[in-house]
């Protein structure tokens, strides 16, 4: 799956801009222009636009429509690509179903075969959560109920764009780097129907490295993509009919013993787990949002994220790989709680299974080109003190190592003992709120029994282990001393405590607090303007940990 990127032989046009949209009924089959739609931006969420609550809150079908035109060439074919509309999705054309997308956060890519002069793109989006969506929610009496900790953003959030193709086309790219003792073989494989090949490179400078018909090549004396030291090729293929443009960076991820290895030496994650939210925007992406977001990260001395909880845009990976940041990919998959029959239609099931497999080969088709994933998260927080989660992740597990040649984790909540399926990780990744959500506001107890939990971890599974989250709820501004809860004060002695207790256990490869910056979350008593576990503010601007952590980060 490649991104449309526009050259002398692909043409791309943007759709972005304000759309017409309003809620539907069950049956609703949008055949004709509806009429009853008021303005909507794309991308963007709803949710955080509109100034009523009952909008804001809906669940239920909602119509994305958006009457457009594009030059006609006899001798291309057009197709459609949205970046995620949330969550499940039917696309129509002129009034005929052109296809659908099986779930929000992952692009839907149609072909467009039957444009007119003037043609009615209508999207009919179903943002309810069900135990075969993901993330996972659960549906009773018309109203929704989640169990992760983020709003249910709705809308078309990322860029809609028509593009052409030549007949004959590259359909995908797929470049492996081999580093071995001489660091430089590239490989790469094309889909589609592409006759007769050549592959340049280009380094930074932009000065050509590789001219070859070849599809397996050396570049001589490379540089290689390091960890905030990125260094990106060019590949340019281009073929009798196509060309097709894409960056890659030669790097070699490995686990040796306790050490998580890029390049041959040893990292240690340090970051954050993030959201995509931003105000009024909602989750819509927004390139001057992704950058500021980037240029906190790097200021602070941060070398690594996960995308918590969902893929995140393509545009922010392309960052990632631009700036040298670890990203550990994550799917979808949040909330999971109920693998037992006896949930009738509100349990994990075969289709769950088989919707999960599929976004992690989709999660490959879409991100495998990127430098920055060293590592595929299947999941954040299941349930898996569940005994039927075992064989499940095992199949999830089986499933991505099938695609992936990067570590595969998932984010485990639960303990050494009690986890069925921390087996299968290749690192042990643990959340922890020692202190906030137990023992609140008591740091004295984090030292031992942080040690304990992870040490556990280790002995038993004996793999290297990151601290994927831990934070506390924080109000810029307000201080105190003593350190109370909600305190900047606390904040910072909080995180102290935690980072501190890592530096003594030598297995441990990363910590990544969570959260990067302050987001939406639904309204429940414990959350005021959402979740304010923000290293920086939602505005972001940095709270008073972020100078604790960026002198840590600096030294190591
Ligand atoms: C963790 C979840 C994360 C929440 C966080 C919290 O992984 O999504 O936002 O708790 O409560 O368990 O702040």
């Amino acid at each position: 799956m490649l991104y449309p990127r526009m050259n002398d032989k692909r043409d791309v046009y943007s759709l972005n801009g304000v759309w017409d949209y309003c809620f539907v009924a069950e049956d609703y089959v949008p055949v004709k222009k509806n009429r009853s739609g008021k303005p909507m931006a794309v991308p963007a969420s709803y949710n955080d636009i509109v100034t009523d609550m009952q909008t804001r809150e809906y669940s239920g079908k909602v119509l994305y429509e958006k009457e457009f035109a594009v030059p006609k060439r006899a001798d291309c074919l057009y197709r459609l690509r949205i970046g995620d509309a949330s969550h499940k999705c039917e696309v129509y054309l002129n009034g005929e179903k052109i296809g659908e997308g099986i779930n929000g956060f992952y692009p839907v890519d149609l072909p467009l075969e039957n444009l007119k002069e003037n043609n009615l793109l209508s999207v009919l989006i179903d943002n309810r959560l069900t135990a075969q969506t993901f993330p996972n929610g659960r549906m009773k009496d018309g109203k929704q109920y989640i169990k992760h900790d983020f709003f249910n953003f709705t809308g078309i959030h990322r860029d809609v764009m028509v593009y052409t193709l030549p007949k004959k086309h590259i359909d995908d790219i797929i470049i492996r780097t081999v580093v071995d003792g001489d660091y430089e073989k590239v490989s790469v494989e094309l889909k589609g129907d592409c006759g007769n090949a050549t592959f340049r490179v280009y380094d930074e400078q932009g000065e050509e490295v590789v001219c070859t018909k070849e599809n397996v090549f050396k570049i001589k004396n490379p540089n290689l993509w390091q960890v905030m030291n990125a260094y990106l090729y060019t590949l340019v293929v281009e073929t009798d009919t196509d060309k097709y443009e894409e960056k890659f960076g030669i790097r070699k991820v490995e686990i040796q013993g306790t050490k998580f290895l890029v390049n041959d030496k040893p990292v240690y994650f340090k970051g954050f787990g993030m959201h995509e939210d931003f105000f009024i925007l909602g989750r819509g992406n927004n390139p001057a949002v992704s950058l500021r977001n980037f240029e906190c990260m790097k200021w602070v001395n941060a070398n690594s994220f996960r995308t918590s909880h969902y893929p995140y845009s393509e545009e922010m990976m392309d960052l990632a790989d631009r700036y040298g940041f670890l990203v550990i990919d994550e799917a979808p998959a949040a909330g999971m709680v109920l693998w037992s029959e006896c949930f009738g239609e509100n349990a994990c099931n075969d289709e769950t299974l088989a919707i999960h497999k599929e976004l992690m080969r989709l999660l490959y088709e879409r991100d495998k080109n990127h430098p920055c994933v060293v590592m595929v998260s299947v999941s954040n927080e299941p349930m898996t003190t569940e005994e039927n989660s075992e064989k499940y992740f095992e199949e999830v597990f089986k499933e991505t190592r099938k695609y992936w040649e990067v570590p595969v984790t998932f984010v485990d909540t639960w303990h050494a003992n009690t986890s069925y399926a921390a087996k299968f990780c290749d690192v042990t990744c643990v959340n922890r709120y020692l202190g906030w959500y137990t023992d609140h506001g008591d740091c004295s107890v984090v030292e031992a029994q942080l040690s304990k939990d992870l040490q556990d971890f280790y002995d038993k599974y004996q793999k290297p282990v990151i601290l994927t989250e831990f934070g506390a709820d924080t109000i810029e501004g307000l201080h105190a001393l003593p350190a109370v809860t909600f305190s900047e004060d606390f904040q910072m002695m909080y995180v102290a405590e935690n980072c501190k207790t890592l530096d003594k256990l030598d297995f441990c490869i990363g910590e990544h607090v969570w959260n990067f910056a302050d987001f939406t979350t639904h309204q429940t008593g414990g959350r005021v303007r959402g979740n304010r576990k923000g290293v920086f503010t939602k505005e972001r601007q940095p709270k008073m940990v972020a100078y604790y952590l960026k002198d840590r980060w600096d030294k190591k």
